[in-house]
């Protein structure tokens, strides 16, 4: 169960968190059109700290407007009352999950003149893949469903539907024992997982998958530019899965899973089957960072006052 906060911000107003319900009529939960974010509030010496805001309600308005969404807030009014979501609920770290759908109105596929609906809910989400996992690495399985092809779905946008996709391959990996599931793309190369981009270490590179069949991620912009400032080689490029096997180390990332290592896929040991060694660096300073331990990179921090 989540654990309940006092408050939820729908569309303008707090309402109870008891009470905020929606119609069973509301079009996003039929066709599954809907966008969102994830965010993550820290607790830092100066209080709780919102990571990367702008980025996420920049992603947020992005995906709205690649499916044709017409969000009636401004990305001013969204950022401000996410703070206050946060404020409200009096909370020091939290996950922080803003949501847009298509209200009740007209049913089918052309949902013209229904309301589009806001709702920003704050509740307290400890690691995603298991402290176990952060601190020595997860078991992924390679999935035998594929990332939509860019022709069926836009993967910039983060749609709710696109998570039917992520559903199917998360429930198999863990059918077969594993953490996660690591999904390919249409032809065959690695893309990421059901909630995380990847990324591998080979000869010292870092290298992680391109843009064209994954999330646009915020953690992962954040590590290329941490790896970049602390001279590691970043190459956006496409690997197999074979590459994944050999290479020395490999991690996913994301707002929920942060940086977790991964340790084995598809019965290979990756490296010495514990994190490595730019994987822990790259831990330790992302973690610094969110905590608000590295001035220089404070502007990624939004304080909640
Ligand atoms: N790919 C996918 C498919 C994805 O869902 C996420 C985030 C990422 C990559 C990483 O993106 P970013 O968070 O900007 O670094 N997944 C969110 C949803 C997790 C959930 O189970 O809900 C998240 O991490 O918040």
């Amino acid at each position: 169960m989540i654990p309940k906060t006092d408050k939820i911000w729908m569309d303008g107003k707090f309402v109870d968190w008891d009470n905020a319900n929606i119609h069973v009529m509301t079009h996003s939960l039929h066709y599954g059109l809907g966008v969102f974010e994830g965010i993550r509030c820290y607790e830092t010496p100066k209080g709780p700290a919102i990571f990367r805001l702008d980025e996420h309600v920049e992603r947020l308005f992005n995906s709205a407007h690649i499916f044709l969404i017409d969000i009636p807030f401004s990305k001013e009014e969204i950022k401000k009352a996410i703070i206050e979501t946060v404020k409200i609920n009096k909370i020091k770290s939290c996950y922080i999950r803003p949501l847009v759908y298509i209200g009740y109105g007209a049913m089918g596929l052309y949902p013209k003149g229904n309301p589009i609906n806001v709702s920003i809910a704050v509740w307290s989400w400890g690691t995603y893949l298991g402290e176990e996992g952060i601190e020595k690495g997860i078991r992924v399985k390679t999935s035998s469903f594929i990332r939509n092809h860019v022709n069926a779905n836009m993967t910039r946008g983060k749609v709710c539907g696109y998570y039917v996709n992520s559903q199917l391959a998360k429930k198999e990996a863990i059918s077969c024992g594993y953490d996660e599931a690591l999904l390919l793309d249409t032809e065959g190369y690695v893309s990421e997982g059901s909630g995380e981009n990847i990324f591998i270490v080979r000869n010292n590179v870092l290298k992680t998958t391109p843009l064209t069949s994954i999330l646009e991620g915020i953690t992962r912009n954040s590590i290329i530019k941490i790896a970049e400032d602390n001279g590691i080689t970043v190459k956006e490029e496409r690997f197999t899965r074979d590459e994944l096997y050999i290479s020395e180390e490999a991690f996913f990332t994301g707002t929920a899973a942060e940086v977790t290592p991964i340790r084995e896929a598809d019965g290979r040991i990756i490296g010495e089957g514990k994190p490595g060694k730019i994987t822990k660096k790259i831990q330790t300073i992302f973690f610094d960072i969110v905590k608000g331990k590295n001035k220089k990179y404070k502007s990624w921090l939004t304080e909640v006052k």
